[in-house]
């Protein structure tokens, strides 16, 4: 390991500016998602103003608002917060899934990093075991995720990042596009 070349993403927000785009269905959920996104983002050194909160009705209308804000060139990296919850009907499967693929398609065609904080459960008790109880809050995981690093105009552009924050050691992986070729840290 002492040999490899590694290259490793800071965890700092500093100088950034995110918008967090949030559904409004299952708001009691989504508000803790926002609440972890939002102190996850200020434990990394940024400040309130630079963080924008806009709100969506639910989870199938994030892409259409996150791709426009994305596009916007106002912000380096939205963070996409949601709560998508199985009921009796195939509803579920056309929300959750067209909400992940517009969501995806939106940072592709954008060039920007959009985290997916978006939650799919079965049932409403482990979407709060995932917005700030015993699972964690996945909204303070996708704002860390989203983070890009800093670099030098002239070095390795950080392009679509796809960062996951592991629980345990916020361990990074951040996928660099250089001029060269793909480099993967
Ligand atoms: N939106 C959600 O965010 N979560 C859900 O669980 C959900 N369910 O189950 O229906 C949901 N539906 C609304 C949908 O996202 C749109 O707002 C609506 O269809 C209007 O476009």
């Amino acid at each position: 390991m002492d040999n490899i070349r590694t290259i490793n993403g800071d965890l700092i927000a500093r100088d950034l500016r995110f918008a967090i785009v949030a559904s409004r269905f299952n708001d009691l959920v989504v508000d803790s998602l926002i609440r972890g996104a939002v102190d996850a983002l200020l434990r990394h050194g940024a400040s309130e103003k630079q963080i924008e909160l806009i709100r969506v009705p639910g989870a199938f209308d994030l892409p259409f608002v996150v791709r426009r804000v994305a596009g916007s060139k106002r912000y380096d990296a939205v963070i996409a917060l949601g709560a998508v919850i199985r009921g009796a009907t195939p509803h579920f499967d056309y929300v959750a899934g067209q909400c992940a693929a517009g969501l995806a398609r939106a940072s592709d065609e954008t060039g920007v990093p959009v985290a997916f904080g978006v939650l799919t459960t079965e049932t409403i008790e482990q979407a709060f075991e995932r917005a700030g109880t015993k699972a964690g809050n996945k909204g303070a995981d996708a704002a860390i995720a989203v983070q890009v690093p800093h670099t030098d105009p002239n070095q390795p552009l950080p392009s679509v990042t796809c960062a996951t924050a592991a629980p345990s050691g916020w361990i990074w992986d951040i996928g660099l596009q250089t001029r060269r070729g793909v480099g993967h840290v």
